[in-house]
């Protein structure tokens, strides 16, 4: 099926000048960028993104990380596009990522893990709303 996933490039990889790298992996595997854009986002708006993880130990500095500087946002498209990227990403923590994953080959910790992706049809549909579609 037809799939869009809303991507977030975190401000690691932008800071160590990975945008270029990081979207090229994706684009060779024939996703399509359909959305894209730069910002720093604030604690309100990725409080809105991590909602699921208010509370969790780790949400604290997560905040922190998040909106320590600007991220690429963006929206791919393709075929079965949500779990495409989600092997494109690899695991949550990049020592247990696979290899040729985008965090096994860039991400520093669990935290700083340089990628984003939509884990499921609802959750892509929330955030591609939230990041795209509210003003
Ligand atoms: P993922 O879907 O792979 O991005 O992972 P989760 O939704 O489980 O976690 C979202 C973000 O929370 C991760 F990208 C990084 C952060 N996190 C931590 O900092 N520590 C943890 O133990 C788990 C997640």
């Amino acid at each position: 099926m037809m799939e869009r996933s809303l991507v977030l490039i975190k401000p690691d990889a932008v800071e160590r000048n990975l945008v270029g790298k990081i979207i090229n992996m994706y684009e060779e595997n024939g996703l399509k960028v359909v959305k894209l854009k730069m910002e720093t986002i604030s604690r309100s708006f990725a409080a809105k993104h991590y909602k699921d993880h208010i509370g969790k130990s780790f949400y604290e500095p997560l905040i922190e990380f998040i909106t320590k500087g600007p991220l690429c946002a963006m929206v791919l498209e393709g075929e079965n596009a949500i779990e495409r990227i989600r092997k494109i990403n690899g695991s949550t923590d990049p020592t247990k990522a696979e290899e040729g994953t985008i965090r096994k080959l860039f991400g520093t910790s669990i935290r700083e893990n340089c990628v984003h992706a939509s884990d499921s049809m609802e959750s892509a549909m929330n955030e591609i709303e939230l990041w795209f579609n509210n003003n």
